[in-house]
């Protein structure tokens, strides 16, 4: 008797942890989080999505197959009576659930989930409950910063608050959802979404368990600086590169440095070690096809150096050599007629430091702009302080990383972060935070290197089997935006990304098309 109640309790409590692991007793259905309370929030909607249903909120391009099925939930936050932030909670039906969160953050000035939302869309697929946010304002699209004029609560919602409240959003979703919150929770974020990565793990250490920020805009008010110094050195009277100075410029980079790394390949391992000097392809008088006018000297000089102060301190650093003709880079970022960085800084300017409709860039005075940006933004959208102890003690893990061909923010200005983290945090820095630097990555995705790699893979193998990442394998496809968002892709060729400041070196023998025969070494001495 007593063995058959033992065996019926214990098919019981098998029973019900099968059970528990399909649909837990203390779960609930999608369509009830609507009435779900939530402090200074409350839930829109709450829909369950088939596989097959194409999802199209305003904005949010390409419209694509939300390929996994998942509870959608559409919430607005509203922390103080100007706030609201919309978010969005993806979560995998509870047998597909993993037990984790990942976060995914916005671009530019944020404005719709487009950006999130296609993130978000890989990372359910893996089993991940997901999370993004508009950043607390809706725009036309992500250079548009007309929202914050006179809206001293949205700016900080965009600076720091809309992130760290969808965190706690999500996981009470969660919680509520599968009758348990999640076990761990990573964040992803490139370019802003960098920067709202590193915005958490020094503000809000107690959100993410594991952080990858990407190409972070950080700190905001310099690097927004720094573009409008740019867009000024190219306003000079024949400063101008177009694309055909771009293209000789970087044959001529390409030609002086490629094979400094053992392999003719179009990509600079490590773009430092390239001492480029454009005064070699200047005209010897006037100006050709083959050649660069002085001025243009001066302007390719001044973008590689990047500004300076009083007795030529640098503010900010400058662009490295080799990606100058990079598709979507320094035309698209730095250059064009209609340039990203000018566009970006003019916004910031306008409406969120000056809040002026009719302020001119081209009054732009590095010394006086930069420190009245300071003044009014530096403690509300910088994210560069280097002490991350409350992130380290609770175990937390962070993963850096920059591509050497991003136009938008340099690589360098990563590298300075990191080292001001190693200062702060000592030796033991590498034992919770690790930067890779992407040779041949544009910014936050594509370019001619191998770009496409798993940062929340690694996050979670480091923060979840403490295997911490000496290398990351990344991959260049045909398509490497297909790749990214996880659509069919071909692979062409993979690349160990070696744990800074280690460089992947080939072996001499083998493919140099496959990351087996490389392996990562300590940079020469310079
Ligand atoms: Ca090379």
């Amino acid at each position: 008797m007593r063995r058959s109640w033992t065996g019926a309790a214990l098919a019981a409590g098998l029973g019900a942890a099968i059970l528990g692991l399909a649909a837990p007793a203390a779960a609930a259905t999608c369509e009830s989080l609507k009435d779900l309370k939530l402090p200074d929030a409350h839930v829109e909607s709450a829909v369950p999505l088939a596989a097959s249903d194409v999802v199209t909120p305003a904005g949010f391009q390409p419209a694509l197959m939300a390929g996994t099925p998942v509870c959608r939930v559409i919430g607005v936050l509203t922390p103080t009576p100007a706030s609201q932030i919309r978010f969005e909670v993806w979560l995998p039906g509870a047998g597909g659930w993993n037990g984790k969160l990942v976060g995914l953050g916005n671009g530019g000035f944020g404005g719709t989930l487009s950006g999130p939302m296609l993130l978000m869309r890989g990372e359910v697929a893996r089993g991940y409950a997901t999370a993004g946010s508009d950043m607390g304002h809706t725009a036309g699209g992500d250079i548009d910063a007309k929202w914050a004029l006179g809206q001293p609560e949205k700016i900080k919602d965009f600076g720091y608050r809309a992130i760290h409240l969808t965190a706690g959003a999500a996981k009470a979703l969660i919680a509520a959802y599968y009758g348990a919150g999640p076990r761990l929770a990573y964040f992803h974020g490139c370019s802003d979404g960098g920067r709202e990565a590193l915005m958490e793990a020094q503000r809000f250490p107690q959100d993410y368990d594991a952080i990858a920020a990407g190409a972070p805009a950080i700190p905001w008010t310099t690097l927004m600086s720094a573009f409008l110094w740019n867009n000024r050195l190219l306003s000079a009277p024949g400063a101008a590169l177009p694309r055909a100075k771009l293209q000789l410029v970087q044959a001529a980079v390409l030609a002086q440095c490629d094979r400094l790394d053992g392999v003719a390949d179009g990509v600079l391992e490590d773009p430092r070690a390239c001492r480029f000097d454009p005064g070699r392809l200047q005209c010897k008088t006037g100006d050709a096809a083959t050649c660069l006018t002085a001025e243009q000297v001066k302007s390719l000089r001044g973008i590689y150096r990047g500004p300076t102060g009083a007795g030529g301190r640098s503010l900010f650093p400058g662009f490295t050599a080799g990606g100058e003709a990079v598709a979507g880079g320094w035309e698209g970022w730095i250059t064009g007629p209609t340039a990203s960085q000018g566009r970006f800084a003019k916004e910031f300017f306008r409406w969120m430091v000056i809040s002026d409709p009719n302020w001119d860039p081209a009054s732009f005075d590095m010394a006086r702009d930069l420190a009245r940006a300071r003044r009014s933004s530096r403690e509300i959208l910088d994210a560069d302080n280097p002490d991350l102890r409350a992130f380290r003690a609770r175990g937390g893990k962070l993963i850096l990383y920059h591509g050497w061909a991003d136009a938008a923010i340099p690589a360098k200005n990563t590298i300075a972060y990191y080292q001001s983290v190693q200062a702060r945090m000592g030796p033991g820095t590498a034992d919770f935070a690790r930067l890779f630097l992407v040779p041949g990555m544009a910014h936050c995705a594509t370019g001619p290197g191998p770009s496409v790699f798993d940062a929340v893979g690694a996050l979670d193998a480091w923060r979840d089997k403490a295997a911490a990442p000496g290398r990351l394998i990344a991959t260049k496809y045909d398509n490497d935006i297909f790749a990214y968002l996880g659509l069919p892709a071909k692979p062409v060729r993979t690349r160990p990304l070696c744990a800074y400041p280690m460089l992947a070196r080939w072996s001499g023998s083998g493919s140099t098309d496959d990351a087996a025969n490389f392996s990562c070494a300590a940079p020469p001495r310079r």
